[in-house]
């Protein structure tokens, strides 16, 4: 076993804790695009703001902070902490170590409690030191384990060898094992495939949660997943396209909170 971590992150603790207080288990997706950075900071806070009571995250993936630029990604950021949301950044990393230390550690630097991470580039030379620098300042890493969308299934689906005599195995399961054996603090499953996630659930120990994108605009149900093992609901344009982003939102918040 490489590396298992012993304790609780804040970032686990930190999620936690907001969903317990705001009940709810969505986490808002923020992919911000088509405008100047400026009015696209207000178009983020604005949504932070309204949906904060029924999320318990903010996730913003890479076109947000692209778009945004360094100075407004750290103020939409405070925004989301002001609130005492965690922020995760959405980079699928996988590069080779020392890029992947310099990316992870501007992320972090810049406020992001937590990281989703891609895992084919594997522990040694690859994302060890990111496991390493989260563990040491207490962030989050996350590790993509089955994504949503309809091609996921040619890769991450696969069968593989992963030994020249083993047993062929998809390749989901393998990510799985890894995220568990590398201390991850949770895995990307489709909520598209419930299926997959309850098979997910039953290899990872209990305080690996399962972040489940796809909910509502590419297809997926928050009680099916649910009732498979997810943990969190990462859910961006369903909310942040509608016509009342605070009314959906609080709807998707009380699916989110309903025992099946
Ligand atoms: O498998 C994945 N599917 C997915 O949609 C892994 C992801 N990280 N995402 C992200 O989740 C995607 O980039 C987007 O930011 C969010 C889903 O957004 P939406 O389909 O709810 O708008």
């Amino acid at each position: 076993m490489r590396n298992k971590r012993q304790n609780d992150t804040n970032f686990r603790e930190d999620i936690l804790r907001a969903s317990k207080n705001n009940f709810t288990r969505v986490i808002l997706a923020l992919d911000l695009q088509g405008s100047p950075s400026r009015k696209l900071l207000r178009t983020g806070k604005n949504l932070v703001e309204i949906t904060a009571p029924y999320v318990c995250a903010v996730k913003f993936g890479r076109p947000t902070v692209l778009n945004l630029e360094t100075e407004s990604t750290r103020s939409l950021i405070k925004t989301s902490h002001a609130n005492d949301l965690p922020c995760i950044i959405d980079d699928k990393l996988g590069d080779i170590d020392e890029t992947n230390s310099a990316i992870c550690q501007a992320y972090f630097n810049m406020g992001f409690d937590g990281i989703i991470v891609n895992p084919i580039a594997g522990w040694k030379g690859g994302l060890e030191p990111v496991f390493k620098i989260a563990q040491k300042e207490g962030k989050g890493v996350i590790v993509l384990v089955y994504m949503s969308n309809p091609g996921a299934s040619d890769d991450f689906g696969q069968l593989v060898l992963p030994t020249p005599r083993g047993r062929p195995r998809p390749q989901y399961e393998i990510f799985a094992e890894r995220a568990e054996e590398w201390g991850a603090d949770g895995a990307v499953v489709g909520a598209t495939r419930p299926e997959i996630v309850r098979k997910v659930r039953a290899k990872l120990s209990d305080g690996i949660r399962i972040y489940s994108p796809g909910v509502g605009t590419q297809g997926g149900k928050v009680v099916q997943a649910s009732r498979a093992g997810s943990d969190f609901f990462i859910i961006g344009r369903s909310i942040t396209r509608a016509s009342d982003p605070e009314k959906v939102a609080q709807s998707f918040a009380r699916e989110s909170m309903t025992l099946s």
